[in-house]
């Protein structure tokens, strides 16, 4: 099987980066610079018109979204345990990468570019703020469902790569995330995943090759 990543750094593709690597997958992954707007590319408009990185490609056809990217990981190496194996279980961690993708990251989006949600003159603040709010409501959510708990479920699954992301990208904001120990403790414990450092590692090597192109 031939599995190909379109990622950039930074973004939500290091989800299925860190889950691929998990399986224990054999995949080439294939840098796009969105800082340069490769994403606008005509080729990759062609590959996803949607302009966005996780897209994965399988012996030559293409799947975007990272629910359903995780989702086809999971299914594809049943071995690795990505998901739960409880049938309902599995649409919780299915509910739980829903609620990442369409309910956390949008808001982490509007804090990145708040002039893509509002043209208002002087209105960013306002943007930040309200997606601020949402997101530390989010935050103490998944603060509750961690207390106690190593992962989300009995076992490491890609829920929890999923949400790494999330708590990560919010770190790199001003944001005060401090009093969510129980994130921040599932955070640390990722980390310290060699699928995680493997990700994390990869994603320095292409920053460094886009700086070494843009210099
Ligand atoms: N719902 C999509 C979101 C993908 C997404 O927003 N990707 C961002 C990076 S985190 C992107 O590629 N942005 C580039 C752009 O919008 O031009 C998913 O979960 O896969």
């Amino acid at each position: 099987m031939d599995i190909v990543l379109y990622y950039a750094p930074i973004a939500c593709s290091l989800v299925p980066y860190i889950t691929l690597t998990e399986a224990n997958a054999k995949f080439e992954a294939r840098p796009v610079n969105l800082r340069k707007g490769q994403q606008n590319s005509a080729d990759y408009l062609r590959l996803n018109p949607k302009h966005k990185v996780p897209v994965l490609v399988v012996d030559g056809k293409t799947l975007t979204e990272n629910v359903a990217i995780q989702t086809w990981i999971a299914r594809t190496f049943p071995q690795a345990k990505l998901l739960p194996s409880d049938p309902w279980q599995e649409l919780q961690a299915i509910s739980l990468m829903s609620w990442c993708a369409s309910g956390i990251h949008p808001f982490l989006a509007r804090i990145n570019a708040p002039s893509k949600v509002c043209e208002v003159a002087g209105g960013e603040n306002s943007v930040r703020q309200l997606a601020a709010e949402t997101l530390y409501e989010s935050f103490k959510i998944a603060d509750d469902m961690l207390s106690g708990r190593e992962f989300f479920f009995d076992h490491f699954t890609a829920a929890d790569a999923h949400f790494f992301w999330c708590l990560r990208r919010a770190k790199q904001f001003e944001l005060d995330l401090a009093k969510f120990t129980h994130c921040n403790a599932h955070f640390d414990r990722l980390q310290k995943r060699p699928s995680v450092q493997k990700a994390l590692a990869y994603e320095q090597a292409v920053q460094a090759d886009f700086a070494k192109v843009a210099a």
